[in-house]
């Protein structure tokens, strides 16, 4: 790939879900990180909230992680990580994608940010177990699945297994893997790979 890949954000946060296609992708790519970057004006003007991660190459500025690693699949000639647009493998792979993001990770995002506003302890109880319950019920959906199988779309490794592993690691981080075992086990698959870029 001639164009030069900056991507903005790095460690264990969603950029991770970057560095990791990146990794695996094999492709080369520069890292900007500095305390105060996100909130930003430099990274307001790349991304409208002024989150990670974004990716910056050439002239397209990108931001949504799953969008990015998406975009890095369909730029490298003969990669192995996503099926062709128009095959069901494409479309599992929408699936499992965009289940992560709104049946589990939208709940741990809202737990999260209830922590950060410290509000009183009997409002924020009641929202957390129903998000804990919310999270736990899309979480069943890839316990059952994966119970069946080693990756998310077949017995081979995919982007969908980078996009929401990262999800499920969060989920783990959060308590909700305990009764889960199936996720547990496809946790320490993930893990395993030399180029995973998540943190444990
Ligand atoms: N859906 C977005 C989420 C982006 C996001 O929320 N990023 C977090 C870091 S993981 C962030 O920048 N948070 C800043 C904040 O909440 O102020 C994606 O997948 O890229």
């Amino acid at each position: 790939m001639s164009e030069q890949i900056t991507i903005y954000g790095s460690g264990g946060n969603r950029a991770a879900r970057v560095a990791w296609t990146v990794n695996e992708l094999g492709l080369e790519a520069s890292y900007r990180h500095y305390d105060g970057m996100i909130g930003s004006d430099e990274l307001r003007r790349l991304h409208p909230q002024a989150k990670i991660p974004v990716m910056q190459i050439g002239d397209l500025v990108l931001f949504e992680s799953a969008a990015i690693c998406q975009h890095l699949c369909d730029i490298t000639p003969g990669q192995h990580l996503m099926a062709p647009v128009g095959t069901a493998q494409r479309s599992l792979h929408n699936q499992w994608v965009s289940f992560a993001q709104s049946e589990v990770e939208a709940y741990l995002w809202h737990s999260f940010q209830m922590g950060r506003l410290e509000m009183a302890e009997s409002a924020t109880a009641a929202a957390l177990e129903l998000n804990r319950h919310l999270a736990g019920a899309g979480l069943d959906a890839f316990e059952q699945h994966l119970a069946k199988q080693d990756f998310l779309l077949n017995e081979q490794f995919s982007l969908a297994d980078i996009i929401v592993g990262w999800t499920i690691n969060w989920s783990r981080k959060s308590g909700l893997l305990e009764t889960r075992p199936a996720l547990q086990t496809y946790l320490a698959k993930l893990f395993d790979r030399p180029q995973v870029a998540m943190i444990w």
